[in-house]
């Protein structure tokens, strides 16, 4: 059942033939475990930029990317030549993408809100925006404007006082420039050239220019990973969301176009090695259509060698039927699920833990990483049990306020003192109890 063609493409495996064990490692992810040797260094760097400030963010740009900027903020002149330097299309591309992108944030902000909860007694939600914020913009094996776009635009729905953006040097010491003028476009306020845990680092503690924020975002390779992580848990600054390796899991039917269902296979694949990649079907023949389309597309992508990899660990699943299909989803909890099905609305109510959702055969991923108007920095590694992707709620704070008059202190007071005589705190009953007297004169 565990058949293995070569090492290029992924796995075959029928779902039923499966013991409980082998069900599980077929949904395992590849072990997350974070290097000890990863760990120390990263601590390391957050212990240089913390007492370091600026020298110590010079010394590790230069140590690390061979390059020591006299300054790692972007000026105007860096910003007017980017707007020179790209393509007019793909500036287009991104005024359009960031247009539908606020369009989608914008309809699902959450609203304040009063109920009164016994007369006399209002209870209210307020939302105030996060003031300071750090974005990082990740630009390993290839930078992604796109990124700068996702984040940005719910930071500015929001309204966060300042919104700064971190982005690795490339070769030259320059940003890269459509992810400079994505920045721009979306009113990001600074932007820094640093990248990796230092970057992570200067935004959480405050170094050389760059501000202390109170919540950071953004994907990033495992060091940034790790970077935020030790931040969040020292408690110097928020973070998004746990982060692991992009992954998508794709339902197919019969009826679904295998080089569709390839080609969005692939475009995950070409991410990272690590990235995951699972199609679950309950027809062979697609499968191995898919299969085929595999191997003829990725010959001819520039990424073939990484994407290559990321198969190599990929899973293609017979399911016995498409609820099947759903039920091993649900467990999986994917950041990406493709619905490719004759009738996928009718499927979607099966939907339990996905990060986002893409219906049907005109419908691939790479819309939603782009220009559909969704967020594409979602919860990776099962997270999606329990975490969502970005929206404007992620830079926002709510705060709850409530006001009780003389009546409706007569009206609650009561109960409070009851149930602070059950859990015998004195103090509690006596501050309602000594109003309680004063308002029934
Ligand atoms: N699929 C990635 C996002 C991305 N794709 C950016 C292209 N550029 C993680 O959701
Ligand atoms: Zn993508």
């Amino acid at each position: 059942a565990n058949l293995r063609t070569d090492t290029s493409s992924a796995q075959r495996i029928f779902w039923s033939a499966l013991d409980d064990q082998a069900q599980a490692q077929t949904l395992e992810r590849p072990a997350q475990t974070v290097a000890e040797q990863t760990r120390r260094t990263v601590a390391a760097l957050i212990e240089e930029v913390r007492s370091g400030g600026l020298e110590a963010l010079r010394a590790i740009t230069q140590r690390l990317d061979g390059a020591a900027p006299v300054s790692f903020e972007v000026g105007e002149d860096a910003f007017a030549a980017a707007e020179a330097a790209i393509d007019p299309a793909l500036k287009q591309a991104m005024v359009e993408a960031a247009a539908r992108i606020t369009a989608f944030h914008k309809a699902g902000m959450a609203k304040p809100y009063a109920v009164e909860t016994a007369p006399g007694v209002v209870c209210e939600r307020m939302i105030r925006p996060i003031g300071r914020v750090g974005l990082y913009v990740p630009a390993g094996s290839a930078p992604l404007p796109s990124t700068a776009l996702m984040l940005g635009v719910p930071a500015q729905l929001a309204g966060c006082r300042e919104v700064v953006l971190c982005t690795p040097p490339r070769k030259d010491g320059s940003a890269d420039p459509a992810v400079l003028v994505a920045a721009r476009l979306t009113g990001v306020g600074r932007v820094f050239v640093l990248g990796g845990a230092q970057a992570i680092a200067a935004m959480a503690y405050g170094a050389g220019p760059v501000p202390a924020c109170d919540k950071l975002f953004g994907p990033g390779n495992s060091y940034v990973t790790e970077a935020k992580q030790q931040v969040a848990q020292s408690g110097a600054a928020a973070i998004d969301m746990p982060a692991g390796p992009s992954e998508v899991l794709v339902i197919a039917d019969a009826g679904a176009n295998a080089d569709f269902v390839a080609a969005d296979l692939l475009s995950q694949a070409e991410h990272g090695p690590d990235s995951q990649v699972l199609l679950l079907s309950d027809d062979a023949g697609l499968l191995d259509r898919v299969e085929a389309a595999l191997a003829t597309q990725l010959a001819a992508l520039p990424r073939a060698d990484i994407a290559r990899r990321a198969l190599s660990a990929s899973r293609l699943v017979q399911v016995e039927s498409l609820e099947q299909a759903f039920a091993i989803s649900n467990r999986y909890a994917p950041e990406h699920l493709i619905l490719a099905l004759r009738e996928p609305r009718v499927w979607l109510p099966k939907v339990e833990a996905a990060g986002s959702v893409f219906l049907g055969d005109y419908t691939p991923e790479a819309l939603g990483d782009y220009c559909s108007g969704t967020n594409h920095v979602l919860p990776t590694s099962g997270a999606a049990r329990a975490y969502s992707g970005v929206s404007v709620a992620s830079f926002q704070n709510f705060v709850s306020v409530q006001s009780a008059s003389a009546a409706g202190l007569l009206a609650i007071g009561p109960s409070a003192v009851t149930l602070a005589e059950a859990e015998r705190l004195e103090a509690h009953a006596n501050a309602v109890r000594l109003r309680l007297q004063e308002a029934a004169r």
